[in-house]
């Protein structure tokens, strides 16, 4: 007998996605939402069909660098993967950043924009990344007060025509520091009225890009990071070919391979400053506050692709004499990173939600400290739930997820990376601390207590209760970590993130829950919220001893 499997199969993304279109039923005026609706669909049918079938038949291709051409000129060309290509094509016409800028939903546009961004993102092999940095740097433009650089640069990022379209490279990383990025090493230095740049970018996502916005020490300036200048560069001359940049090679990656990282030499690039001298993590931080966001809705992508794949598979695969999805193991595990995604998902979409309002001056000021917040914790929770979901979803295939040729083992390994770019897990833990500013977690509180209010289901009510008590032991260690030297806080910040992040998502996911019951009479996000509370977070108790010992394995001295 022959021993053959059915594959999982997609199919229009936006209405198998119930999570997805219960919360845009809720953040959507009516009018609105009928409008947005058939976009999203056409876009929910191209990451089921077309864009899917193309990103199997891509699987093999990668970018390729060529230095030299025939005749002995130095090009440096990358040349992208045809799922690329199409995937540019696709997010121009479809406005995946220009929706965001048109605003014509007004502080829905970003509910809008990141709704077509989730479900373009898992078929299209991250090419997310070069949207997310060109949506950042205009932000980061129109943000920056300079209408020349403005009129050049932002018509070209936010374009629905892909001949006039531009990707902005986000040139931060450098060998000698890439959290830390106060250890910048690229100078610039006057020539004329103008300025040029010179030295090693040692990470650039998608290399290339048209513009880039870049971090570089003006000669002369201090050390550290109050000495960095931001700069925006356009990277190719009149004729098209790469002026004062060298590709030195492309990163050999785990994942997003289809990613064209590469290490580039700055060796006189003329560039521009972008806002304020000696202010250039400052005026970067727009770029940085929305790449987190498109990290956050990709996270949220990934594991929406995850559990599609593998729900679909539990239908089809028989063991045991049944199909996986008459298991209750498997059907326990499957509703677990159900829970995680939905968590995650309401996590998100009310950062979407408050971006939303704040770039139209609709958030109020309690608005706009919790959008501070949960920037990072949305970032940080959610991409490490990603990892965590998507290994499940692998192993939900049995060997199968782990066979490259199924296209699955891709999910674990782009999901990876969301945990590092765009600042890790500890960089953004210590960004919450920031964030706060060494006091208590005020705008977290006040909306688990806003959520609460919203709940009257008993259920919901006990699920908003661990919320509540999960922040009470988050702030209780923060209280305690704060009365010391503060090196048990910053020892602990990750935990503490974590524990507000997982707060905040089981009170959403309840808020939502309680609406979806009233409105739509589905108790389907109510076992999320419930299950998602159970899933207590790791705030471990105060003065854990040894870590120090425990972590470099030195001895202790004493018991
Ligand atoms: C698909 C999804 C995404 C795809 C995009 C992928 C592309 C990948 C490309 C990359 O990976 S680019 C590299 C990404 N690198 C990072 O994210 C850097 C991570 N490191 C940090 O975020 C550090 O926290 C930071 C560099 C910001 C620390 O720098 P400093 O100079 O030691 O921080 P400092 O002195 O605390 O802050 C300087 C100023 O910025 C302060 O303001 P003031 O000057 O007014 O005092 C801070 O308050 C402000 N600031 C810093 N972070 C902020 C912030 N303000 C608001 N929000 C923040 N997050």
């Amino acid at each position: 007998m022959t021993f053959r499997q059915t594959p999982p199969e997609l199919g229009n993304e936006f209405d198998n996605d119930r999570v997805l279109r219960s919360l845009l039923h809720r953040l959507l005026p009516e009018d609105v939402r009928r409008a947005v609706e058939p976009e999203l669909r056409e876009m929910g049918e191209l990451a089921g069909g077309k864009l899917y079938r193309m990103q199997l038949a891509d699987r093999l291709n990668e970018p390729r660098l060529t230095h030299w051409d025939a005749w002995g000129n130095r090009i440096d060309e990358i040349t992208l993967t045809p799922l690329w290509r199409e995937a540019e094509r696709i997010a121009v016409e479809k406005g995946v950043v220009a929706t965001a800028y048109e605003q014509a939903h007004g502080p829905f546009s970003r509910i809008h924009q990141f709704a077509l961004a989730y479900l373009f993102t898992p078929s299209t092999d991250m090419y997310s990344c070069p949207l997310a940095m060109t949506d950042g740097a205009a932000r980061t433009l129109l943000d920056s007060g300079t209408p020349e650089l403005i009129e050049r640069t932002v018509p070209h990022l936010v374009s629905r025509d892909p001949t006039t379209f531009w990707t902005s490279g986000q040139w931060m990383t450098e060998a000698s520091g890439g959290s830390d990025v106060g250890e910048t090493e690229t100078v610039a230095r006057p020539d004329g009225d103008r300025w040029r740049l010179y030295g090693l970018k040692w990470f650039t996502s998608a290399a290339t890009s048209q513009l880039a916005l870049a971090l570089a020490r003006p000669e002369g300036a201090p050390p550290g990071s109050r000495g960095l200048t931001l700069f925006c560069l356009e990277t190719r001359d009149e004729q098209g070919r790469l002026a004062g940049i060298r590709v030195r090679r492309l990163k050999d990656k785990l994942g997003t391979r289809k990613l064209p990282t590469a290490e580039l030499e700055l060796d006189g690039v003329e560039a521009v400053p972008v806002g304020e001298m000696g202010a250039g993590v400052r005026s970067i931080v727009p770029l940085l506050s929305l790449t987190r966001t498109w990290n956050a809705v990709s996270a949220c992508a990934y594991m929406g692709r995850g559990i599609a794949l593998a729900r679909d598979y539990a239908g089809k695969r028989v063991a045991f004499r049944q199909p996986l999805s008459e298991h209750p193991l498997h059907l326990d595990t499957l509703a677990t990173l159900q829970a995680e995604f939905e968590g995650a998902m309401n996590l998100t979409f009310r950062l979407v939600e408050l971006l939303g309002k704040a770039e139209t001056g609709e958030a109020t000021e309690e608005e706009a400290r919790l959008l501070r917040l949960l920037t990072p914790i949305a970032k940080l929770l959610t991409a490490r739930q990603a990892v965590t979901v998507t290994s499940e979803c692998l192993e939900a295939h049995g060997g199968a997820g782990y066979i490259e040729d199924t296209g699955l083992p891709y999910l674990l390994r782009d999901a990876q990376v969301l945990t590092i770019w765009e600042g890790t897990t500890n960089v953004l833990a210590l960004d919450v601390l920031r964030a706060l500013d060494g006091g208590p977690a005020d705008p977290a509180r006040r909306e688990i207590r806003r959520c609460e209010g919203l709940i009257h289901d008993p259920a919901l009510r006990r699920a908003a209760k661990a919320a509540v008590d999960w922040l009470d032991a988050a702030e209780h260690w923060r209280d305690w970590a704060n009365a010391g030297d503060h090196a048990e806080l910053y020892a602990g910040a990750r935990r503490y993130a974590l524990a507000l992040g997982r707060a905040l998502e089981v009170a959403l996911t309840a808020a939502h829950a309680q609406w979806s019951i009233d409105v739509e009479g589905d108790r389907r996000a109510a076992a999320a919220a419930t299950r998602l509370s159970h899933a207590v977070p790791p705030l471990l108790p105060p003065a854990l001893p040894a870590s120090r010992a425990l972590a470099l394995d030195l001895p202790l001295d004493r018991p």
